[in-house]
């Protein structure tokens, strides 16, 4: 792409203003700046768009299509323009004109179409494949509202309406000529045709344009410029026509308008617990649809093959089992819009499909009701039924030792379908996402699929862009380790690992710390502007910042923190180090428990803030509105990453590579991709503790463990549990008997108590090394040495290599 001085870069900002907004740079408001800016670094990556589709189409280059139900992009004004080069001219030029780029960055509405951990990894994996000059492209739905907006009310979440697309969204270009349409409902007829063959004619189908629009996504000043194309769901052409003729119909049409345009209307906030709506299922057919039939289309137009070759060009990965219709559709599309054989279109989709698994949460696992897909996708439904039958026969026969399995193995049993064994049973690769989340699939929940398919299973650790998750939200913290190890670590980030040679250098561990002051520095100006309660620079910041879900024990951090106070109550002369204990996280709507801790924490934070008598030792801080640009600045601030979940249910986790690489150190279970940080640092480095996820499936095999009786002998946590009870703790009105039954009468499902002695301990010893601030920095910069493998870049050129088959 094009360099520019930074006079030029003024001179282009001031021709763009006048064109474009009729405005003087002086007159523009902050507001004007960012789609002037925006316009600017679109037209700048304009014709590399075009000639990284050119070059595709020209080499006839094997692609890769990222399905996924979710995209948490955020912003995209600053990392494209640091992909396209343009950052520090820009900034410059801002800068002379007086002009701050951060608040000309926030008039971007953060792009919050996805939950959480799942939907930001889409993202990532996005900027690694461009950068990384892969052929890959996502393919999501445009929700018209993106994921909550969270405030809290007296410690209660309440959700607000994300309505992100109120003004224009400048990424995005609409493309109607690319428009295909989606079919729900009616009645499918057979036809016998002349060659014996079937035919399958639809009758009364409910007809859905899927418009597709496209986002840019730009690599690393490398040129090239992939595609997130966002589906969104509109009236057909001919239908909308009827609205405008006279009709008493009208009504009814504009009925029908709606409930087309729900299937795009909203992102389910729920990422904790499966629900079986219509309106869910709709909108996983309608991104699968649109997107293969794209798919096909160009695929015919662009390569020189026949469809039965589709699979030497094409790879979709689905994220998670929700795309995983991809499998009956692209089967439908074959064999009924296309003319190929069962077998030939069985061969093309199961050498083109690729499952990644995202949990093993069994409340997690789609299964849809036979009756509601049979009505909503009859032919669909038909090859479902269809590849189950060949399924269960295939097992009988070549498989007499798993015939007693057939059942629990089978696509459709007890009237539901199981999306995950379609998933894998249509799939050549089915991939977990940290090391023991495979292993654990392989062992466990997908045992028997293993046995049958063990060279279909593997692993591929998370990762994150290092680009946006350091260069970007921490550029001092870059820049130090630019002046000591030079630049290669943003197109290499494992040269990260040559930071080691500075563990012992007393100049860069001082830079190290006086830019991780500045940035929490930074922060408690955040925190004090947005909840007015002023926090010690000097304390630990202590960070959890995930979605609220009872398996990451939010409770348990809080738990500590309760106790901290209490022994502080009792002998406010304790010496600790002060701690400030930050939060931010989004239950689910309907999780009514994750809505009570964070009503806890608020109400812990009430006491604990304004207490004279601890001498502002302790501050708790809930962060409302948790989300990608929250995050970017709460990150680089952080000095210790609470990675605490019930060992074996989180799956990797990402915020714990994010937190690493800029310096946190971990406290943690041994879960997800947490073992293999530890592997990597050694435990002198992080903070481990707790049960083992070998021992937590024990307890769960033999019926749990007996809460009441850690209750009964732990003074500590007694006190703890009856502050909750008896609304002793703070105000009387006040009082979590829900988490006090759920811990004690339900048995305590995800081990808090159990972890809370261990924890505790754990918790002594991060205080501990903190006192030793050289010792300290010493332990932040292996993590962040150390931090290269989490790159997302690591991770693609696995996926690239062992899965896609991409050059
Ligand atoms: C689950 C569900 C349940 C059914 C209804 C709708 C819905 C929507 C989203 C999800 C997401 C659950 C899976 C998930 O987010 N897993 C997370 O994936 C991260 C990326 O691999 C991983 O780091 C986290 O450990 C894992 O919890």
């Amino acid at each position: 792409m094009k360099t520019y001085s930074k006079e030029a870069f003024v001179t282009l900002l001031e021709d763009k203003l006048t064109r474009k907004r009729r405005k003087h740079i002086e007159d523009a408001s902050d507001k004007d700046l960012y789609y002037v800016i925006s316009s600017i670094v679109k037209d700048e990556l304009t014709p590399q768009w075009l000639k990284t589709k050119e070059n595709y189409q020209k080499n006839e280059t094997r692609q890769v299509y990222y399905l996924s139900m979710e995209f948490l992009i955020g912003r995209l004004l600053e990392s494209n323009l640091l992909n396209c080069g343009l950052l520090d001219v820009c900034n410059a030029a801002l800068k002379d004109l007086g002009r701050n780029p951060e608040d000309i960055f926030k008039h971007e509405h953060d792009a919050g179409l996805g939950n959480g951990g799942l939907g930001r990894l889409a993202a990532c994996f996005l900027d690694s494949i461009a950068s990384l000059n892969y052929a890959g492209h996502g393919s999501g739905i445009r929700y018209r509202y993106g994921l909550f907006e969270q405030r809290i009310i007296h410690g209660n979440q309440i959700e607000l309406p994300d309505y992100w697309l109120k003004e224009e969204y400048p990424w995005e270009t609409r493309k109607s000529d690319e428009s295909v349409e989606v079919h729900f409902g009616g009645t499918v007829h057979m036809h016998p045709k002349s060659d014996g063959s079937l035919e399958f004619v639809y009758q009364d189908t409910d007809k859905v344009t899927a418009v597709p629009y496209d986002v840019p996504v730009v690599g690393y000043q490398n040129n090239v410029v992939n595609t997130l194309r966002l589906w969104s769901a509109e009236l057909s052409p001919e239908e909308s026509d009827i609205l405008s003729e006279p009709s008493n119909q009208y009504y009814h049409h504009l009925d029908h308008t709606h409930s087309v345009e729900q299937i795009s209307g909203f992102l389910y906030p729920d990422d904790s617990s499966y629900e079986g709506k219509e309106l869910r299922l709709k909108q996983q057919f309608f991104l699968v649809s649109a997107t293969i039939q794209g798919i096909i289309i160009k695929f015919k137009r662009n390569f020189d093959l026949p469809l039965t070759k589709m699979h030497e060009k094409i790879v979709i990965q689905i994220n998670d089992t929700h795309p995983s219709l991809a499998v009956p559709e692209l089967m439908r599309l074959l064999m009924d819009e296309e003319g190929l054989s069962w077998d030939e279109a069985w061969k093309v989709t199961t050498n083109t499909i690729a499952y990644t698994n995202h949990t093993t949460l069994s409340e997690a696992l789609e299964k849809w009701s036979t009756s509601l897909v049979k009505q909503l996708l009859p032919r669909v439904y038909m090859i479902i039924d269809e590849i189950n039958e060949r399924f269960c026969q295939g097992l009988w026969f070549d498989h007499p030792e798993m015939r007693d399995k057939i059942p629990e193995l089978a696509i459709i049993s007890d009237e539901q379908v199981h999306m995950a064994h379609l998933a894998i049973i249509g799939s050549f690769s089915v991939n977990g996402v940290a090391r023991i989340h495979t292993e654990i699939l392989k062992k466990k929940e997908m045992k028997n699929f293993y046995h049958l398919f063990p060279k279909r299973f593997n692993n591929k650790t998370n990762g994150i862009t290092h680009r946006r998750w350091l260069l970007q939200v921490n550029p001092c913290l870059s820049e130090a380790i630019t002046d000591v190890i030079g630049p290669q670590w943003i197109k290499h980030p494992n040269k990260l690992i040559s930071l080691l040679r500075y563990s012992n250098d007393a100049p860069f561990l001082d830079k190290i710390d006086q830019v991780k002051r500045k940035n929490k520095q930074t922060l408690a100006e955040l925190i004090h502007k947005q909840t007015g309660v002023a926090i010690d620079e000097e304390s630990i910041f202590d960070v959890q910042i995930k979605r609220l879900h009872e398996y990451k024990r939010q409770l348990l951090n809080i738990f500590h923190v309760i106790y901290l106070y209490n022994e502080l109550k009792e002998n406010p002369s304790m010496d600790i180090t002060p701690r400030t204990f930050i939060f931010g996280a989004k239950a689910a709507p309907s999780y009514h428990l994750a809505k009570e801790v964070i009503k806890l924490i608020h109400h812990v934070a009430s006491i604990v803030n304004f207490d004279k008598g601890i001498n502002d030792k302790l501050k708790v801080i809930f962060l409302e509105n948790y989300n990608v640009s929250l995050a970017e600045k709460i990150i680089p601030a952080a000095d210790i990453s609470e990675q605490i979940s019930t060992a074996s249910k989180e799956a990797s986790g990402t915020g714990n590579m994010k937190m690493m690489m800029n310096g946190a150190l971990t406290i943690g279970t041994l879960d997800g991709a947490n073992i293999e940080i530890r592997d990597l640092v050694g435990d002198e480095n992080i903070f481990i503790f707790g049960l083992k996820a070998q021992e937590v499936l024990n307890y769960y095999q033999h019926g749990g463990y007996i809460a009441k009786d850690i209750y009964n002998t732990d003074d500590r946590v007694r006190k703890i549990l009856d502050q909750l009870h008896y609304g002793e703790f703070g105000a009387q009105e006040i009082e979590f008997k829900d988490i006090f039954y759920n811990i004690l009468y339900h048995n305590d499902p995800y081990f808090v108590l159990k972890d809370f002695d261990p924890y505790i301990e754990s918790h002594e010893l991060v205080e501990r090394a903190y006192r030793n601030k050289r010792e300290w920095q010493k332990m932040s910069v292996t993590n962040i040495a150390y931090s290269g493998k989490f790159s997302s870049d690591r991770t693609i050129k696995e996926y690239a290599s062992e899965i896609w088959k991409l050059r």
